[in-house]
């Protein structure tokens, strides 16, 4: 028996665990530590050879024959593949130019292939790169670099308060946060949560403060309006590091307490209470969280918790949120990404950046030279959402050739029919396409749609090096336990592979993953088998205070309260509420996606018997009255409606949440029913059905929707 050290990517938090290895098969993933808070593994982790064993994973490389989603497939070789798709992929871009390629790639994928996607990309000259992450820190990211030039990362074992907006880690949901989080209240910090439904965390707060779906920006206000009146923030950074203050004080003066009370729900009284509780143990961290990155009001909720993090002297400070940069050894995959290759007119034709530019080149275009400055590099592609597109632009473009034709389409373990906003949109999009390619492990509803699934490795069968998604100097290696099975192959090599056929072999000189590996980790003087085999992790000592000598990277060099780029950009420069649309006539309740189910990774694991036998079918919560007063009982089927569409799902009847909300879980289409139904039952069960994508429901300065509140109704199914 062999002892393998890995980072588990069965979700995007990368635990670090054992791999038993004996007869080149895995016998076991468990904790690297006994102990219960240090023990970083959920069940998805346990069971995730299970997943890569399973009978139905893909193993060969397929071609479509029939029509487009018929599930007739051919195997073909590698070779006969790759030949192919480079050949459809020239005459494409000999017709329509490079821009005509869009890629999807998943949260996990951002960091297992070193940047090889972008870089056959940047070279190429198409900006068109969209992801999970677009819906997932890539907004958080973003808005932060524009506030104080890096994505801070929460020092948890220093910290004194917690405050959790919305976010929710549980034993089986990103274990190692749940770990940290309950670590650093056994030290005596402070943990105030604001989530609608008495969650988990909820449960072992300080403060619950129960706000209605949708509206932490307005919480935000709240905060800060307290915090502001009553003099708790640190009047000499404000003078010697901020810009903008008088003009964000007056802005948050519009938010008087009541105002705030009337927009969440939430009483004058207890709103304050966990202001001055956060403003007065300091430092403080607010997590990154998925909540605020999916709201109509995203961009204004993110920068008022940086506001948050600065005013209470909680940033780059220990216990508070530090800038880390980069690691100064090991190359980054932003640097290894090439966007210094990508023409300035090519980068001009990102898909929605004109009207959302929030992710985009024309959007980070004024933070490249203060980037430079401080962290050394003009590119830093933090969480691997900097230089994104707009999805739904991108999805238009695919559609309706507006404003130009997208045609081809390469998706990398990212379910992309499920996975963003207005599903029907994207299926016509793919419809248009004249070539889709899916890396994938599974037949999933979005590779059913392509020309061919190329199968890839997972994460006990390839090396890699973890950065935390471009957002920290910690590195952590994984090692490499078991061969691929079949023919299943990194990501690293589908993206060389294709670009020796478009004549860059010398821009990738690396055979190998392993070889771009080693590469990589070349400044340490060793290989990256044997930085492996000494490191767990290798972090860069933190600089708290930086920029005491660099100044931020923002424009003004200083935290910018007052965003010029923003402004310049065309938006408010200061954060705002924008209020809901008024509410369609018979939609009386409001929904919310999400409430990851413990058992699976968004739209993955449902193949997994053991998994799956937890949650055997997709849940709507309900409360008790609002289930009686549709007609419902717990176990029903039911359609939960929206001016967009309908998605039936089986009632559970939960006293966790408040009446008038209903949970709508994410991803669900079921496996076992291929090869009947070709897509799966997507078209049954997936939320993004009804995830909307008008300007009205996507945040202004992003263009991602909002998924937390929005009109429903329950009606009985048959
Ligand atoms: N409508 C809607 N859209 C959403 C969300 C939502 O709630 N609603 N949530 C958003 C959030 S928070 C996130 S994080 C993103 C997640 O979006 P993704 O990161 O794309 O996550 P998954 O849905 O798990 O899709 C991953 C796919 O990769 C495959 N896969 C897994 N491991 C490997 C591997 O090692 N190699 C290869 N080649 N393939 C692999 C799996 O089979 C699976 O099909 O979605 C976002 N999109
Ligand atoms: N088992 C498992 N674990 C996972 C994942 C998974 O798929 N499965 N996915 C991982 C990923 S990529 C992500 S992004 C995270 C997501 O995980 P979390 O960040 O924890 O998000 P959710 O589980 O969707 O919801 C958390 C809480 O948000 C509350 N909430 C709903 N609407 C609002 C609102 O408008 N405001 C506020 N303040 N609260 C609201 C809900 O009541 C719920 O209790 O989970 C990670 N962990
Ligand atoms: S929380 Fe679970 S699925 Fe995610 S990395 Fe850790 S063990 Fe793997
Ligand atoms: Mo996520």
């Amino acid at each position: 028996m062999e002892t393998k050290r890995a980072l588990c990517s069965s979700c995007d938090i990368y635990c670090q665990v054992a791999v038993d290895v004996e007869d080149g098969s895995v016998k076991r993933v468990r904790a690297t530590d006994p102990r219960p808070l240090k023990a970083n593994i959920c069940m998805k982790g346990v069971h995730a050879p299970a997943g890569f064993r399973h009978p139905d994973r893909v193993l060969h490389p397929l071609r479509r024959v029939g029509a487009r989603g018929s599930g007739q497939w051919e195997q073909v070789t590698w070779d006969a593949a790759m030949d192919d798709i480079a050949e459809r992929l020239k005459a494409i871009i000999d017709h329509y130019g490079p821009e005509a390629l869009a890629v999807s790639t998943s949260q996990w994928n951002t960091q297992t292939e070193s940047g090889a996607g972008r870089r056959f990309m940047n070279l190429l000259g198409t900006p068109n790169w969209i992801s999970g992450v677009a819906l997932c820190a890539g907004n958080t990211a973003a808005i932060n670099r524009m506030v104080y030039g890096w994505f801070p990362y929460p020092d948890y074992p220093n910290t004194r308060c917690i405050a959790l907006f919305g976010h929710n880690p549980r034993q089986h949901s990103w274990t190692p946060v749940y770990n940290a989080i309950r670590r650093a209240q056994q030290k005596g910090a402070k943990l105030i949560v604001l989530d609608p439904r008495r969650s988990e965390n909820a449960e072992a707060a300080d403060i619950w403060l129960p706000l209605r779906a949708g509206t932490d920006a307005a919480m935000a206000f709240g905060w800060l309006k307290v915090i502001l009146d009553e003099g708790l923030y640190d009047q000499d950074f404000v003078r010697t590091w901020t810009v903008g203050f008088e003009a964000f004080r007056d802005r948050v003066d519009t938010f008087p307490l009541d105002r705030v009370a009337e927009i969440t729900g939430v009483e004058a009284e207890r709103i304050a209470e966990a202001a001055r509780m956060f403003a007065t143990n300091t430092p403080g961290v607010i997590p990154w969280t998925p909540i605020t990155d999916q709201q109509r009001n995203s961009t204004s909720a993110i920068r008022l918790h940086c506001a948050l993090r600065a005013l209470t002297g909680s940033l780059d400070v220990p216990g508070g949120e530090v800038l880390h940069g980069f690691h100064p050894q090991i190359i980054s995959e932003s640097a290894l990404e090439l966007h210094e290759a990508l023409s300035p007119e090519q980068k001009a034709k990102q898909l929605g950046s004109l009207t959302h530019p929030a992710f985009t080149y024309r959007g980070t275009e004024a933070l490249r030279g203060p980037t430079k400055r401080v962290w050394g590099h003009e590119y830093a592609n933090l969480v691997s959402g900097s230089y994104m597109a707009n999805p739904t632009a991108v999805f238009r473009a695919m559609e309706e050739g507006d404003p130009y034709p997208v045609k081809a389409f390469i998706t990398l373990g990212n379910n992309t029919l499920m996975s963003f906003a207005n599903m029907s949109r994207i299926a016509r999009a793919l419809q248009n396409q004249d070539l889709i390619v899916a890396v994938e492990h599974m037949k999933t509803p979005t590779a059913a749609l392509a020309d061919y699934i190329l199968p890839g490795d997972a994460w006990t069968e390839r090396s890699c090096l973890s950065d935390g998604f471009g957002w920290t100097a910690i590195q952590r290696p994984s090692q490499k336990s078991v061969e691929p099975p079949g023919e299943c192959r990194s990501v690293y090599d589908f993206w060389r592979e294709l670009a020796v056929r478009f004549g860059f072999e010398a821009q990738f000189p690396w055979a190998t993953n392993e070889a771009m590996l080693d590469h990589r980790v070349a400044g340490l003087g060793m290989s990256f088998d044997e930085f492996a085999e000494q490191h767990a992790y290798h972090m860069a000592p933190p600089q708290f205070r930086k920029y005491e000598t660099t100044g931020f990277a923002t424009p003004s060099g200083k935290v910018e309260l007052w965003s010029s780029v923003l402004e310049d950009l065309g938006f408010d420069p200061l954060p705002y509420w924008r209020d809901p649309p008024a509410r369609p006539q018979g939609y009386p309740l409001d929904l919310f996606f999400g409430m990851r189910d413990d058992p699976f990774f968004q739209t993955g694991h449902r193949h997994v018997a053991a998994l799956r036998e937890r949650v055997p079918e997709p849940q709507a919560f309900v409360t008790p009255e609002d289930a009686a007063k549709a007609g419902l009982d717990a176990g029903d089927w039911a359609y939960v409606e929206t001016p967009e569409g309908r998605v039936r799902l089986q009632i559970a009847l939960r006293d966790d949440l408040p009446n008038g909300l209903v949970r709508v879980p994410h991803g669900w289409w079921k496996p076992e029913r291929l090869p009947t139904d070709a897509l799966s039952g997507a078209w049954d069960h997936a939320d993004a059905q009804i995830c909307p994508d008008d300007e009205d429901n996507l945040d202004q300065e992003q263009g991602i929707p909002h998924l937390k509140g929005l009109p429903c109704r329950l009606k009985k199914a048959e």
